[in-house]
């Protein structure tokens, strides 16, 4: 299977994300994907390959166009502040929340940032915009693949993107890298495709932006949002609304959840998948559900994204994975490669 590799990720270098009062050192980091390209190698997955540059446009078929503004110079501004920011992770402190406005956009950088996020763990850094641009187009590239009749192909991104909305930041996201794969497959002439979301955090931006469209299928098996992150969506009642009603499958699960019960959650998001009619499928690949992470609370063990892997491909459609979460840094290039091995082990 051909891997686009972002290799501009490394220009996203968080150092600092607030967590209960304090800045603790961030857990999203450039060398998650340094370990997997390595094990990539080692394990002779497919050619690893760029991916071709993409314009704005591709990006604004999924994310507002002031939102992509804002990206794209919010660094300059950020230092434009205080030139001692450049020494400083970007981070917001104040949000528009209900009552108040968020179709005017506030002249002050402090204040658009809070527009644009949900979160003050997701830090804004000097090569951030690049780094999540690239990504967007790994993604796309690998839509593209399967556009020409590939079965399978693996876009390599960081950072993530599933929480990442329409016009927000936030969860580590900032481009929502499944949305952007998602769209090129319409684009490119298919005519139903389905996200499976199996990070154990719930993709709100993936859901949000497609939440109202019935050609787009929504499906996440992840932490409960009532105690899990990001706490404000994924709950089981979540259908899809308008011309996207039942376009949407929601299958939180309570923390310290085991593989057999994730699996038999991840083969019901399969059938719903292909009752739909999807002509595609984009795993949301998050490895953050390994019972060693840090910051999830499901119990799945190395060996078990072998079966992860063959369940997907038995769902037989041309499937692009795009890397998400997972934090116990070290093991995600095994488990990432045990997923796409089993994957291409029974394709
Ligand atoms: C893409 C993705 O997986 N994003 C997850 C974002 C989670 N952000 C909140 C993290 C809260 C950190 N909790 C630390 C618990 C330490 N025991
Ligand atoms: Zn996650």
């Amino acid at each position: 299977m051909q891997v686009f590799y972002n290799d501009r990720h490394p220009l996203h270098h968080g150092r600092h994300e607030m967590f209960r009062g304090e800045l603790v050192p961030c857990f999203e980091v450039p060398e998650r994907a340094d370990f997997v390209l390595q094990a990539l190698r080692a394990r002779a997955i497919g050619d690893i390959v760029a991916a071709p540059g993409i314009g704005i446009d591709v990006l604004a078929r999924v994310h507002a166009r002031r939102y992509l503004e804002f990206l794209s110079t919010a660094w300059d501004e950020w230092v434009a502040l205080d030139p001692r920011n450049a020494g400083r992770d970007a981070l917001p402190s104040y949000w528009p929340i209900r009552t108040f406005r968020s179709d005017v956009l506030p002249a002050s950088f402090p204040a658009r940032m809070g527009l644009f996020s949900f979160d003050a763990g997701s830090p804004l850094t000097a090569g951030t915009w690049e780094a999540a641009r690239w990504g967007g187009a790994c993604a796309a590239a690998a839509a593209g693949q399967l556009l020409a009749g590939a079965r399978s192909a693996f876009a390599l991104t960081r950072p993530p993107g599933h929480h990442a909305g329409h016009d927000f930041f936030g969860g580590y996201c900032f481009i929502n890298n499944a949305a952007v794969a998602a769209q090129c497959l319409r684009d490119g002439g298919m005519r139903k495709v389905a996200v499976l979301d199996i990070d154990y955090h719930h993709g709100n931006g993936t859901q949000a932006i497609f939440y109202e469209r019935a050609d787009v299928f929504f499906a996440s098996v992840h932490g409960d949002p009532l105690t899990e992150y990001p706490y404000y969506l994924g709950h089981a009642d979540e259908r899809g609304a308008g011309a996207g009603l039942d376009c949407n499958l929601n299958l939180p699960l309570p923390k310290g959840t085991g593989f057999a019960d994730w699996r038999k959650a991840m083969d019901f998001a399969l059938r719903r998948i292909s009752a739909y009619g999807a002509e595609a499928l984009v795993v949301s690949l998050g490895l953050d559900t390994f019972e060693g992470d840090p910051i999830s609370g499901f119990r799945l063990a190395s060996a078990d994204y072998l079966r992860v892997g063959e369940d997907l491909a038995a769902a037989g459609l041309p499937t692009a994975f795009v890397f998400e979460g997972g934090y116990a840094v070290a093991d995600l290039g095994l488990h990432t490669v045990n997923v796409l091995e089993g994957f291409l082990q029974r394709a």
